[in-house]
């Protein structure tokens, strides 16, 4: 039988990887390397090398459902969408919200944002980058005047010195981490800070072992050598920046000497002090944040904080530079730029402006757009758990909240103030188990569009498959619904390519890209303004987007999470990933491969604070928060800091976020994932055993 090879992107992270989907009678058979692919040369790792696992699995929605007594059934096409369109009229704009999806395309997250704003009237639109990357969005758009990765995953491999800090690069962007090991293989350094021990410190020439929340104190302690040293770049700092002497009256405080910093994060002095000359004097140095940096009460203060640290160094601008947040999902940039968030539309221009409201209308032929922007994900779901929120109706597209946000026995309680929710996924999610509509989507590989990883890369996505039973792609649905609500004509397209073709118009760093000019498998990286323009892989090489087109400093403290230990809880929760899983699992946990290698969660702990509590490797534990509790098996690792425990948050059965806190940055509104308090208990011998099959986990750590 033929085989087909079908070139597109992979659907799991930021990093953007090129494969090849083997296709024979109609089946994902397999996923082989497309070498030609710019940003993996060919090369994948586990969860690309097996996204096709999960495409057939018998789990994928293939009809509509809809809740009748209590249970939902399957239901024709025609059925929900007449059900959905009638109750979408009922509320009145205030009283809606729709959440957009990271892991769909550019042209169903601007279909998703047209939708709330042209046909709801509602500005409540945002999705995951809201727990994510906010802080970066706001910190570096104030510092920059851009909120993306500053530089280009290929030019790592210029830099003399890496710095990554709160990212585990070769466990969440393993193709990227590819990229620093062969900078290192040319001579760079690299520097780690995380409060674990992971791979990616595995291929740190220093590891800076700090504690949980505390990246303002070490940043300004580098900060505070390096200018007591006279090791800043002076030139750099009078011709392109402004506001050095705020920033440098805050660092140079005592509290930023290297004694008290060493005190406040636990990283030894020498270290520090090692750290700061290497980032000094290696140019260009990059570094490279992800959410050990913006997932914080402080998110914010942490992006603006490595921004200084890489302005007072003059690394921006030049290859092998630069402020590189990892972006997470495999368009979350994507979905930023399409404008699902609740205060600017497609290219960040703001809803409150009268004049971009006048253009959109113009645009998509439609009157009364709303008028200021709407709430966040995360104060939505603050508002309903307390039942002060307006909003009744959610519209959620690709988003699993039931496990992903902070504090479940709010989101649950959250749950109970909404009247209609409608999910549209590839599985029954534990959020979709809670709707009274859940509609079935095609996956990556059975549609076409374009994505844009982190290092703002707009690639195709292309279609392999025909989707299974009646699932249809993201975008077809959201046209279906705005027909049945009377805005056929304006959700009218017959193919992706259409979309796109309005996606430009509507986005000003899109303008110049279109279909027939991302069949270059280089694709192109924003901005790309005008039809000859060849895309931009460096921002900021000669001046920065803000107004006078000057990098702003400024002058950050450093302030403990909102949450800190005391007698009853003494210990640092921290949460995140591994190599193998994605989030809520519905993807990773259905395909064979992944799942077999680990089965379920734990918690890391240091042998010091395990003899402590008396509790042995493998043992099932208690871990208990002001907010709830779990029970789950207990990993007991020098690689983590004492006081410190660590929860991947991939596994309903032992779910870290029932134990995660709401605090949220105050700017960008993301919650502290990682910094809470917690205790762990010993439990009854019986329930403490730990199944066979469960023990796979501990071989499958890396
Ligand atoms: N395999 C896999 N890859 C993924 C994902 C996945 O689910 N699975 N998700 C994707 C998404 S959406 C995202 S956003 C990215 C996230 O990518 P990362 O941010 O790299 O992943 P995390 O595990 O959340 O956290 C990174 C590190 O931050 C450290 N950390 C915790 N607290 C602190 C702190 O206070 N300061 C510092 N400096 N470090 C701290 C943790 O120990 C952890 O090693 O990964 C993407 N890639
Ligand atoms: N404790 C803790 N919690 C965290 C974090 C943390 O570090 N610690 N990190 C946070 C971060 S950074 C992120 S990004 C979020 C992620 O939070 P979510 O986005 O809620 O997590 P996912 O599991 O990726 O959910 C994506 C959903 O989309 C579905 N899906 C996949 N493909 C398609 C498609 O083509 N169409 C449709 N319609 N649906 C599709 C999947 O089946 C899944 O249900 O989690 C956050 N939560
Ligand atoms: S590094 Fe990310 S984009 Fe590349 S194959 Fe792995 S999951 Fe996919
Ligand atoms: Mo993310």
């Amino acid at each position: 039988m033929e085989l087909k090879y079908v070139s597109t992107t992979c659907p799991y992270c930021g990093t953007g990887c090129g494969f090849n989907i083997v296709v024979k009678d109609g089946r994902a058979i397999g996923i082989e390397p497309w070498h030609r692919a710019p940003v993996n040369a060919g090369k994948l790792c586990q969860k690309g090398r097996y996204a096709h696992e999960f495409i057939h699995s018998k789990d994928r929605l293939v009809k509509p459902l809809v809740r009748k007594n209590g249970q939902l059934v399957e239901a024709s096409w025609e059925e929900a969408l007449t059900l959905i369109a009638g109750k979408f009229k009922s509320f009145l704009p205030e009283e809606t919200a729709c959440l957009s999806s990271a892991k769909t395309s550019n042209e169903d997250n601007y279909l998703m944002q047209k939708f709330a704003r042209a046909v709801l009237k509602t500005s409540n639109i945002d999705h995951c980058a809201r727990l994510c990357h906010s802080s970066t969005v706001a910190g570096l758009a104030a510092v920059f005047g851009s909120g993306a990765m500053t530089n280009s995953i290929p030019d790592l491999e210029e830099s003399k010195c890496i710095f990554i800090i709160g990212s585990n690069t070769f466990e969440q962007h393993p193709l990227i981490g590819r990229r620093v090991v062969l900078a290192k293989k040319k001579g760079s350094k690299i520097i780690y800070a995380d409060p674990r021990f992971t791979p990616t410190a595995k291929q740190a020439d220093l590891y800076l072992s700090m504690y949980s929340g505390t990246d303002v104190a070490l940043l300004n302690g580098l900060m505070h050598h390096i200018i007591e040293n006279g090791w800043e770049d002076s030139a750099f700092i009078s011709e392109r920046t402004r506001n050095f002497e705020e920033m440098k009256a805050v660092v140079m405080q005592e509290t930023y000497s290297l004694p008290n910093v060493s005190k406040i994060t636990g990283v030894p002095e020498e270290d520090l002090k090692t750290a700061a000359e290497w980032i000094a004097h290696s140019k260009p140095s990059a570094l490279l944040y992800s959410m050990g940096i913006t997932q914080h009460t402080v998110g914010v203060d942490n992006v603006r904080s490595t921004s200084n640290l890489m302005l007072l160094t003059g690394n921006l601008g030049v290859p092998g530079g630069g402020v590189n947040p990892l972006r997470g999902q495999n368009n979350v940039q994507g979905a930023c730029d399409m404008g699902c968030l609740p205060d600017v539309y497609p290219g960040y221009r703001k809803v409150a402006d009268l004049e971009n409201r006048r253009k959109m209308e113009s645009l998509w032929d439609v009157s009364g757009l709303p008028e200021g922007p709407g709430l966040t994900v995360t104060e939505l779901m603050e508002q309903l758990a307390e039942g002060t929120s307006a909003v009744k109706c959610v519209y959620n597209m690709g988003e699993n909240f039931m496990l992903t946000d902070p504090d479940l026995n709010r989101t649950k309680k959250a749950m109970e103030h909404l009247e209609f929710l409608v999910v549209q996924d590839i599985f029954l999610s534990e959020t979709a188990e809670h709707a009274e509509v859940v509609l079935p989507a095609a996956c990556y590989a059975e549609k076409n569009g374009t994505q844009t990883n982190t290092e703002r890369r707009v690639q195709r996505l292309r279609k392999a498959l025909d989707p299974p039973g009646e699932a249809k792609a993201d975008w077809r649905i959201i046209c279906e619904i705005a027909r049945y609500m009377g805005y056929g004509p304006q959700f009218s397209y017959s193919n992706e390519s259409e979309i796109f073709e309005e996606i430009a118009k509507a986005t000003p760093q899109y303008a110049g890209m279109s279909y027939g000019r991302l069949e270059n498998p280089d694709a192109l990286q924003w901005p790309c303004p005008e039809k000859d323009h060849p895309g931009t892989p460096i921002l900021h090489t000669k001046k920065f987007a803000t107004p006078d087109g000057l990098g702003v400093f400024s002058g950050v403290e450093w302030k403990p999470p909102a949450e800190v230990q005391d007698a009853e809880y003494p210990l640092i929760l921290t949460t995140g990933r591994i190599i193998w899983h994605w989030h809520t699992g519905t993807m990773t946990r259905r395909s064979e491969t992944l799942d077999s290698e680990v089965r379920t969660g734990w918690v890391e702990l240091n042998p010091m604070d395990a003899r402590r509590l008396g509790i042995s490797n493998q043992e099932k534990v208690r871990v208990i928060s002001r907010r709830g509790e779990i029970v789950i098996p207990a990993l007991v690792t020098e690689d983590i800091k004492p006081g410190v425990v660590f929860i991947p948050f991939h596994f309903k059965e032992c779910a870290a976020n029932v134990l995660t806190i709401g605090a949220l940055d105050p700017v960008a509104k993301i919650p502290e994932y990682k910094a809470c308090v917690v205790k762990i208990e010993k439990i009854l011998p019986e329930e403490g055993k730990i199944e066979p099959e469960k023990s796979k986990l501990w071989e499958g750590k890396l």
